[in-house]
This record gives structure tokens, C-alpha cells and sequence, in this order.
């Protein structure tokens, strides 16, 4: 994770073994090894405290927001009652900050498989884990897949906040467990799941969206800036059973939501879907077209 470099310690992401992302270190807080991954915690010089899982940076008190408000207000703008919402990861809680904003939701599961992470982030995160002790809120300590498959429960809403596809989360990614959340899905559905960068992850971005294909109705990728992760452009994948991100979104009720924000608003979600090129011609015989 850190390197010494003339003195001077540099957290130093090696993003598919072929370059790396460097952060000046001012201190660590936190460096523990729990049962499933390294988890550290450090201040930075530049992007305040930083937390990574195994090496790889899953946030930064910097930019976080824009990564927590585009997961969670996208989809809630889009489903026209989201009540119940589960979240699988998200362990740091800055997903369910954003979700609980929403005086709609009714019911928030987070299923967390890392316990370390959620008490890292409690005492050294503050800000981000601020929700975790809201009345909503039921928090398992338990794997997504297995929850999934025996839960039982109807969600409008679920949100994937995972990590790479590599190591522990390849489930995350497969088919098996995309047609779990779609049984678990009620008719208005929407699943969104962390897809990578347009950069460097197109083909995480195709396989990922094959594998939701057969149990989904509406396809679509939706991007968001990031500071912190390698390229900069970042995705999440829109997966529905009918609703359209764009058809069925009313810019109206983001502005008398009251909900306030700092990154996403009407707007960024209507441009968030525009693909380059690049990304819809990769993406073009999986994703489905948006008809405005
Ligand atoms: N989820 C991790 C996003 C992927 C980051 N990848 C990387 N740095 N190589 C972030 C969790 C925030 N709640």
C-alpha cells in the first residue's frame, strides 16, 4: 500500500500491474488485516483521510460524494416510491447517507461482509459513516451472495457498492447472483452495481452487463467523475425491470426534494447517461438505447 520514497510515505495504488496512482501520506490512522483483506486508513496531504481495501483506494474524504451521491440519488430519482433499499458492501456507510436522505425510504439492509471495515470508518470517517446508527438502517455482518440467496425479502432498490471484480467479489459480478437480486427485485426494480473504469475496464464493463442481460428488462451504464480511482471516468451499471433512468425521471422532484447536494443534480443525471463513443460502441449489442 505505502512506499518510501526519499522519506516520505505515498499511498501507491498498482492498478492492473501496469501503472500506479500515488498520494502523499501525512500519517496512517488505522492498518488492520481482518479475515477477508488488508484494511488500511490513512490521512493524505491532498485528499484528506483515504481508506483502502488490499491496496486499492475505495475512497477519499475529497471526492467521496460524488461516488455516494451518484450510486444512491440516480435510482431513487428514477423509482417513483423507493421505500425498501438494500445495499450489499458499502461498508463505510457513505452509500446509506446518501439513500437515507430520502424521507421516502422506509427500510435500509446493508450487508457487509467486513466488520473491521464499518469500525475503521465509524472512528476514523465520521462524516461518511455518519447514518450507520439510523433507526431505517439494519446492518448484517454477513456475505451478499449467501444473503441474497436466502433472504427472502422484496427490496424497490438494491446497490451493489462493491470492489473490483478481483479476489472475494468475482461473485459480485457473475450471473448467479444477478438473478438472486432480480428474485429479489419487486416489478419497478433497479439494480445498480460499481462497473469500473470506461478506460480501462471495458471489458469488466461488457462481461458485467452480459451477465445482468438475461434477467433484466432496461440495460445502461451512467458515468461519474473520480479523483481517486485510476482514469478518472468511473461507471455504474443502471439495471431495471421496465423503468427508463431518462423517460421516467422528473428533474421537478430532485429541486423539491430539499435533499441537498453537491455533485449530482437534474442535469449531471441526464448527461451521466450520454456515453462517449468509445464506451456505447464497446457497450452497444448489450446496453439498450435511450430514447429522448
Ligand atoms: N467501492 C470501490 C470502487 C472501486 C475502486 N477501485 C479501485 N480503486 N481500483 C468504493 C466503496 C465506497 N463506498
Amino acid at each position: 500500500m505505502t512506499t518510501k520514497d526519499s522519506m516520505e510515505l505515498w499511498v501507491k495504488e498498482i492498478y492492473q500491474e501496469t501503472f500506479n496512482l500515488g498520494f502523499k501520506i501525512d500519517r496512517t490512522l488505522f492498518s488492520g488485516k481482518s479475515r477477508f483483506q488488508q484494511i488500511d486508513v490513512v490521512k493524505t496531504k491532498s485528499h484528506g483521510v483515504m481508506l483502502l481495501n488490499d491496496g486499492s483506494i475505495m475512497l477519499s474524504e475529497r471526492d467521496e460524494f460524488i461516488y455516494h451521491e451518484m450510486i444512491a440519488h440516480v435510482p431513487l430519482f428514477v423509482h417513483p416510491s423507493p421505500e425498501r433499499v438494500l445495499v450489499i458492501g458499502g461498508g463505510d456507510g457513505g452509500t446509506v447517507r446518501e439513500v437515507l436522505k430520502h424521507p421516502k425510504v422506509k427500510r435500509v439492509v446493508m450487508v457487509e461482509i467486513d466488520d473491521m471495515v464499518i469500525q475503521a470508518c465509524r472512528i476514523h470517517l465520521p462524516a461518511v459513516s455518519c447514518a450507520l446508527d439510523d433507526e431505517r438502517l439494519e446492518i448484517r455482518i454477513q456475505d451478499g451472495i449467501k444473503y441474497i440467496t436466502e433472504a427472502g425479502e422484496k427490496f424497490d432498490l438494491v446497490i451493489v457498492d462493491s470492489t473490483d471484480p478481483i479476489g472475494p467479489a468475482v461473485p459480485l459480478f457473475d450471473k448467479p447472483f444477478y438473478k438472486g437480486i432480480s428474485a429479489a427485485l419487486d416489478s419497478d426494480g433497479i439494480l445498480i452495481t460499481q462497473a469500473g473504469s470506461t478506460f480501462y475496464d471495458g471489458e469488466t464493463q461488457h462481461a458485467m452487463l452480459m451477465n445482468q442481460r438475461p434477467f433484466f428488462k432496461n440495460l445502461h451504464l451512467y458515468l461519474y467523475s473520480n479523483l481517486t480511482y485510476p482514469g478518472g471516468l468511473w461507471s455504474f451499471g443502471f439495471a431495471s425491470k421496465g423503468l427508463c433512468p431518462i423517460q421516467d425521471f422528473d428533474g421537478r422532484r430532485v429541486e423539491s426534494s430539499g435533499i441537498v447536494t453537491s455533485y449530482y443534480n437534474p442535469g449531471v443525471h441526464r448527461s451521466a447517461f450520454s456515453l462517449p463513443n468509445f464506451v456505447a460502441e464497446n457497450l452497444a449489442s448489450v446496453i439498450d438505447p435511450i430514447l429522448v
